[in-house]
């Protein structure tokens, strides 16, 4: 057996019941084959994948707080700290009822490459608890977040691992938690990003994922003599990277049609009313469904299926494995011709294959929502600085950044006879950093 296929083997063996772990790391080392096989025997000797795919450290841990009742709840929180060979470990902390160890580990691995891909100093980690923090008053969201951060203080450091938001984190939880940090450490440190503006937050860093995916789909279709001026958009999700992919979207003349939520979908052929979405969602916390109350031209759908409306271009923007093989091939019957991944691990390998195969421009969520990431990195520079760069400042590096990813991405396709294949191209590039800094640091 191949040195690929016997790593993959022993991750199943190790981990059977982790399997969006196993569809992560599979998805990666089969772009890696091509490299891994021009070198078989070094990459053996060193353990190079063995490493890679082992954690550095898992901390998982008890998180009781009281609700608004009076009665006690447990959750459980975790900490993955995948990887620090190129720096601190980086990644956001995700508050959802489905989080658990198998999550975690395959967003902390696709974080290592994301990281690697952006070019800062940061290693990869994610994070997070089964708290559902729908239907919870502020106190009980503060009580939680209070409780998480008294275990998780112990582990993480300006320099040493620095969480932020992910799905249901946003400014109130990153607050609530840096709040807590602060009391407990007594340090007024760069701990945390996606921090609010008063207390040394970024200009940028809310808008950066959704913003940052625009500026690489704009840069691969100019690639490919397009762009998104005047194009039908749909984007999956409401939450923060869909509502700013929308934004930046509006603001290069295309037109979003969709958005949606775990509940169902909207379609609106004039085109979405921002304004109104971002009051639904990030002010009142409420249903994609309301749109439809002020928007009555609107059309609301329950459940899944947001797929079937005809677009030129797809962003899912809302979870893991959220668009499958019929979707991918409705969109393209449809004529969508091109796919960017807001969130992470959006599409299942068999729907990723379909659009490689299908002349699909297809840009992976590694590097298509680097820009949060990466946006946080600047926020980590300004808080040790003690700096606060302006908007157009960020704003200009976040573009910069995903252009060079863009670049990366397409240079190692091209290095190893795949062009226009950027899946290849981002694992690829991606790794090959990590791999240098792994192998100059010696076996630690
Ligand atoms: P939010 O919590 O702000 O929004 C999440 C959105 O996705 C909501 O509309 C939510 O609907 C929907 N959603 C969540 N889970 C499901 C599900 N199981 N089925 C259907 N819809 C679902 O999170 P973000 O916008 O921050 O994150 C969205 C994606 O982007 C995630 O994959 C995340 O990992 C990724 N990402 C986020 C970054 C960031 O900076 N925030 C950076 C890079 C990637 P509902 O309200 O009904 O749950
Ligand atoms: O998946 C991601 O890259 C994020 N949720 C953002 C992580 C971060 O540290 O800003």
């Amino acid at each position: 057996m191949g040195y690929v296929d016997e790593v993959l083997a022993r991750v199943k063996e190790k981990s059977p019941n982790e399997v969006e772990f196993h569809q992560a790391v599979k998805e990666v080392l089969e772009s890696l084959r091509v490299v891994i096989e021009a070198n078989e025997e070094a990459y053996r000797k060193d353990a190079v994948l063995e490493r890679l795919v082992e954690p550095e450290r898992i901390i998982s841990f008890r998180v009781p707080w009281v609700d608004d009742k009076g009665q006690v709840q447990v959750n459980r929180g975790f900490r993955v700290q995948f990887s620090s060979a190129i720096g601190p470990y980086k990644g956001g902390l995700r508050f959802h009822p489905s989080v658990n160890q198998s999550i975690v580990k395959f967003l902390g691995f696709e974080q290592i490459f994301k990281n690697s891909l952006s070019g800062l100093p940061i290693g990869g980690g994610k994070g997070g608890s089964d708290f559902d923090p729908k239907g919870k008053s502020d106190r009980e969201v503060m009580a939680f977040c209070q409780s998480f951060m008294t275990e998780l203080c112990k582990y993480i450091g300006a320099d040493v691992d620095v969480p932020a938001g992910d799905i249901g984190v946003g400014a109130r939880e990153i607050g609530f938690l840096y709040g807590q940090y602060k009391k407990i450490t007594g340090l007024y440190e760069g701990v945390l990003t996606g921090k609010g503006l008063t207390y040394g937050g970024s200009l940028v860093r809310t808008e950066a994922t959704g913003y940052g995916l625009v500026y690489i789909t704009e840069e691969m279709l100019n690639h490919h003599g397009k762009s998104v001026k005047d194009k039908t958009v749909v984007v999956s999700g409401s939450g923060n990277v869909a509502i700013y992919a929308t934004e930046k979207l509006q603001q290069l003349g295309a037109k979003v049609v969709a958005l949606s939520d775990s509940n169902g979908y909207i379609y609106d052929e004039n085109g979405i009313n921002l304004d109104t979405v971002k009051e639904i969602k990030e002010v009142r916390r409420g249903r994609i469904k309301e749109y439809v109350e002020t928007h009555p031209n609107a059309v609301y759908t329950e459940g899944k299926g947001i797929w079937s409306i005809p677009c030129d271009i797809a962003l899912p923007c809302a979870t893991q494995n959220e668009l499958n093989l019929d979707d991918a091939k409705t969109l393209k019957s449809n004529g969508c011709y091109c796919v960017a991944e807001g969130a992470n691990m959006p599409s299942t390998q068999e729907a990723t294959d379909f659009f490689l195969e299908n002349n699909v421009l297809f840009m992976p969520a590694k590097a298509a929502n680097a820009g949060g990431v990466s946006t946080s990195a600047l926020e980590m520079s300004q808080n040790s600085q003690r700096m606060s760069w302006t908007f157009e400042e960020v704003d200009a590096k976040l573009k910069d950044i995903m252009v060079n990813i863009f670049k990366k991405a397409d240079d190692a396709a091209k290095r190893y006879g795949m062009e226009g294949n950027y899946v290849a191209g981002a694992n690829i590039a991606g790794f090959e950093k990590v791999v240098e800094a792994m192998n100059a640091q010696g076996i630690v």
